[in-house]
C-alpha cells in the first residue's frame, strides 16, 4: 500500500503545482475614486514656485459648491499668476509593492474656461515615487484649453492619463493633479470624479 500512498501523494503534489501555474493570477489592480463630497479625502494641496518679490502669490485649493460634475461638490483650484511660473496641486500617497512597476490610470473631469489657443495653462498629472519637492518632480501633461474657440464659460473636460512608474524599496507613490501657470493672469478651474487605477505589471 506505501508506493500506492506515495504515488497518491505525488500525484496531488503534481496536480496542486499545475493548478497554480493554469490558474495564473492576472494583473493586480486597485480602484479608487473621489468626488469629494465629504471633505479632501487625504489630499493635500501643494504649491511651489510662488514667490514674487518679497511676497507669495495668491493661489487656494479647496471645495466648492459653484459647480460640480458629480454631487454637488467639487475641488476648486485658484491662482493669482503673477510670477508667470506658479504651480499648484493635490497629491495623494498610495500603498503599493516594493520593486514592483505599476501602469496607473489617472482620470478625472477638469472644468476650464481657457478657449482659444493662445495663453493656456499646462496640466499637472502623474505619479511619482517620492513626494514632489521641486519643479522637476512635478509631470506635466497638456494644455487646459476646453476645446471651444470663442468664450463659452466653463466646460467640463474628460482628462485621462496613463503613467508607469516603478517602486524601489519604498512602499508608496504619490499621485499628483493640478495646474502650472503659463500665462500671467488669475485663473481658476475645477476638478470632481476623480479615479485612479493602478494595474501591477508582472
Ligand atoms: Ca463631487
Amino acid at each position: 500500500m506505501r508506493p500506492f500512498l506515495y504515488l497518491v501523494l505525488g500525484t496531488l503534489v503534481l496536480f496542486c503545482g499545475c493548478e497554480d501555474k493554469s490558474t495564473e493570477s492576472p494583473p493586480a489592480t486597485d480602484a479608487h475614486l473621489f468626488s469629494f463630497e465629504d471633505g479632501m479625502e487625504q489630499w493635500q494641496a501643494r504649491g511651489i514656485d510662488l514667490e514674487l518679490g518679497d511676497t507669495l502669490l495668491t493661489w487656494s485649493i479647496r471645495r466648492t459648491q459653484e459647480m460640480a460634475k458629480a454631487g454637488s461638490t467639487a475641488v476648486k483650484f485658484y491662482l493669482e499668476n503673477w510670477n508667470d511660473a506658479g504651480k499648484i496641486w493635490i497629491e495623494h500617497p498610495f500603498a503599493v509593492q516594493s520593486n514592483c512597476s505599476y501602469d496607473v490610470n489617472i482620470s478625472y473631469a477638469f472644468a476650464s474656461a481657457d478657449f482659444g489657443m493662445a495663453n493656456l495653462w499646462t496640466i499637472i498629472t502623474g505619479v511619482v515615487p517620492q513626494r514632489p519637492e521641486t519643479r522637476d518632480d512635478l509631470v506635466y501633461q497638456d494644455h487646459t484649453g476646453n476645446g471651444s474657440s470663442t468664450d463659452v464659460g466653463y466646460r467640463w473636460l474628460k482628462k485621462s492619463y496613463t503613467c508607469n512608474v516603478t517602486t524601489a524599496a519604498e512602499d508608496e507613490v504619490y499621485v499628483i493633479v493640478g495646474i502650472w501657470g503659463t500665462w500671467e493672469t488669475p485663473r481658476t478651474y475645477y476638478l470632481d470624479s476623480l479615479s485612479i487605477l493602478f494595474t501591477k505589471k508582472i
